[in-house]
């Protein structure tokens, strides 16, 4: 027996011991066995995750049966194609785990159909984009050919219509006013293949002005209206994107990456769920949902036959390994607890807001109605949301910085930080910790000085550092992270 199992078996008594941790240790000490320094570092990083308190808002903890439903020969099996329709023999037991995910996600979602394949977000994206542009492409000299999509082109009739791809548009929400680089960022692919067209928020209320987009949307006429964010405090009005879609007989594509579990558990309901209103809705696993890292994509039955061509027509060979994590993280959402820890996440991410709020600091949009919110700490502080990131790192906080909308200084250095509650609402964290995290957020950030030169790190009382990070720390030692693998 190696280190790890060893050392467990040492100080764990039998009756404690689980499955779970059991497992965890094994697997390390069988990597270990190859390569000590890998074993290890996987033993940092939970020691680090341990040691510091995670407020990215994008990331969360997944359960030890996600992470161990990886671990597997799965990953050994290529399985393009669909279920039931492979390009590779011998993949019976890919498909009866793809086809359990597939329809785990269906009924969480109340989805016509779901693809469970995309590797990540952005893969899910694109498959999307592509699904979108093959059945929807409806240009006067498509039409003329007499072809439904462009699926349906031979070759020779392609090419005298690929030109057009570059003209249909994409209408998403700015990066600086909370939405994500594949909603049209000039430099994303997403800008490249289409012709991009950006809204903003109300630079007043940092809020989505839906008569201004209809207005927009009634100029521009693009073929996709995209709704979703990455870091937009407030609910989406699904059913009035749909209307202005409907108006310009444009697709609503929606990413909810970053509420998907709000969705399937249930906070995001009526105009606030995109699934009823968008024809083609696309998302991570690992956030807000707690699954594994990864993608997929959600859509009507209009779209079911090009999404499903994913693979191979935009993504490499499925991960089955991860998909099979994906099922698991699916039938953990359609538990009542993940229904309650749903509704956990917003009312923590409220109470911290009005702690940060109540102590002077100013929030985009005053607030928030999600899991997330957004710190505008140039005009709280003086400091640039890197100064800030750094701070609160050594703090033993994990938060990123963001920009917000017109920032003056730049995607890189930032005047926001972004934080959300999704992954101390797993570890069990209620409004007590969070009025404590806004306390020390606020100390700590108060007595910073940040310096003639913004480019460098803010100067900070080593007394007051050392404080917050003690407080982190007792935070922290009433909510441990996978409490049952025990290392050391
Ligand atoms: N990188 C993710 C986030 O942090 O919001 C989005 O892709």
């Amino acid at each position: 027996m190696e280190k790890y199992l060893k050392n467990y078996f040492l100080q764990v008594p039998e009756s404690k011991r689980t499955s779970g941790a059991t497992a965890y240790l094994a697997a390390l000490d069988a990597v270990s066995s190859e390569f000590p320094q890998i074993a290890e570092t996987i033993v940092q990083e939970l020691r680090d995750q341990r040691s510091h308190l995670k407020l990215i808002a994008s990331e969360n903890f997944s359960s030890l049966p996600v992470q161990l439903a990886m671990g597997n020969l799965l990953t050994d099996k290529y399985s393009e194609g669909s279920v039931g329709h492979r390009f590779y023999a011998g993949c019976d037991n890919v498909d009866t785990v793809e086809g359990l995910a597939v329809s785990l996600a269906q009924e969480i979602f109340h989805a016509e159909h779901a693809y469970v394949q995309p590797h990540s977000g952005i893969d899910a994206n694109l498959v999307a984009f592509w699904a979108i542009l093959v059945q929807r492409i409806q240009t006067p000299e498509v039409a003329a050919l007499g072809k439904k999509t462009l699926n349906d082109l031979t070759p020779e009739e392609y090419e005298k219509v690929r030109q057009l791809l570059v003209n249909q548009k994409v209408m998403g929400m700015a990066l600086g006013s909370g939405g994500h680089l594949t909603h049209g960022y000039r430099l994303n692919v997403s800008a490249k293949i289409m012709q991009a067209v950006q809204y903003e928020v109300d630079p007043r209320t940092g809020l989505l002005d839906y008569k201004a987009l209809q207005q927009q949307a009634q100029r521009e006429k693009p073929l996709i209206l995209l709704a979703g964010y990455s870091s937009y405090p407030r609910l989406i009005d699904f059913a009035k994107m749909r209307e202005i879609a409907d108006s310009v007989g444009a697709v609503l594509m929606v990413d909810m990456a970053h509420f998907a579990g709000l969705v399937a558990g249930k906070v995001m309901q009526g105009n606030f769920n995109p699934i009823p209103f968008a024809h083609i809705v696309t998302t991570t696993t690992h956030k807000t949902l707690r699954g594994p890292r990864g993608g997929m994509v959600l859509c009507t039955s209009e779209f079911k036959e090009a999404v499903d061509r994913g693979c191979p027509l935009i993504l490499g060979g499925p991960l089955p390994h991860v998909m099979a994590a994906k099922a698991v993280a699916f039938k953990e959402a359609l538990k009542p607890e993940f229904t309650r820890y749903a509704h956990r996440i917003v009312e923590n991410a409220k109470v911290l807001a009005e702690g940060l709020m109540q102590k002077g600091i100013k929030l985009l949009t005053g607030g928030t109605d999600n899991h997330l919110l957004v710190l505008n700490v140039a005009a709280s502080f003086g400091l640039t949301g890197k100064q800030a990131e750094m701070l609160l790192r050594e703090a033993k906080f994990t938060v990123n910085r963001n920009v917000i909308p017109q920032d003056p200084n730049g995607a890189w250095d930032t005047s926001g930080v972004r934080i959300g509650t999704p992954a101390t609402t797993t570890l069990g964290m209620g409004p007590l910790e969070m009025e404590e995290i806004a306390d020390i957020i606020h100390t700590l950030l108060k007595h910073a000085q940040p310096g003639d030169d913004r480019k460098k790190k803010a100067h900070i009382d080593p007394h007051v550092m050392q404080r917050a990070q003690e407080r982190v720390t007792d935070l922290l030692r009433g909510f441990p992270l996978y409490p049952e693998i025990v290392i050391e």
